[in-house]
């Protein structure tokens, strides 16, 4: 056996000398409860606007994931020059419409949102955004979303989907 080897063989048993198993048992059980614990300290958020962090997906109407948007099925009206409730300048709102019911995690309460297209210019082409959560496939045509909802206005051409709140659900 090389000196190296000796080395670490001596320095290998002094360690096991010093060290019971039941010590190396409790760091480890202290580390892995510290592990857990972490993620539920206070963490202050209330400085993220000063810090220039986006808002979170939820709370982003430019977002497919913000909250109002569960049922959507179309361009985000509000990457398109509107916002998430009116239409863009030289489009107007088809007055028929698909509904659905989305949770607002902000306040923990369900909301009736009505998605209207934005109709009269050609589509508009950015955020497509596709949940359509409670939609059915094609073959049940009364409840699915993939509709152009400007069929019934002068001019049909789809540009954008706004979400409109209709009430809110009691509690
Ligand atoms: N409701 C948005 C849309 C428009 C045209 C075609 C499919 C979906």
């Amino acid at each position: 056996m090389g000196p190296l080897d000796r080395l670490f063989e001596e320095s290998s048993r002094q360690l096991a000398r010093r060290t019971s198993r039941r010590s190396v048992l409790a760091t480890l059980g202290r580390l892995l409860t510290g592990a857990a614990l972490l993620p539920l300290l206070p963490i202050d958020r209330g400085n993220r606007a000063l810090a220039g962090e986006p808002a979170p997906k939820a709370d982003n109407p430019e977002s497919c994931e913000y909250w109002k948007y569960c049922a959507i099925d179309g361009y985000l009206c509000s990457c398109c020059g509107g916002t998430s409730t009116a239409c863009p300048p030289g489009t107007a709102p088809s007055p028929i419409s698909w509904v659905g019911t989305c949770h607002n995690p902000a306040d923990g309460r369900d909301y009736m949102v009505s998605y209207n297209d934005c109709c009269g210019k050609t589509t508009c082409g950015t955020c497509d955004c596709t949940r359509s959560e409670g939609e059915r496939p094609m073959y049940r045509p009364s409840r699915n979303n993939d509709l152009n909802w400007c069929m019934a206005n002068a001019d049909a051409n789809y540009h954008c989907t706004v979400s409109v709140i209709l009430g809110v659900a009691e509690k």
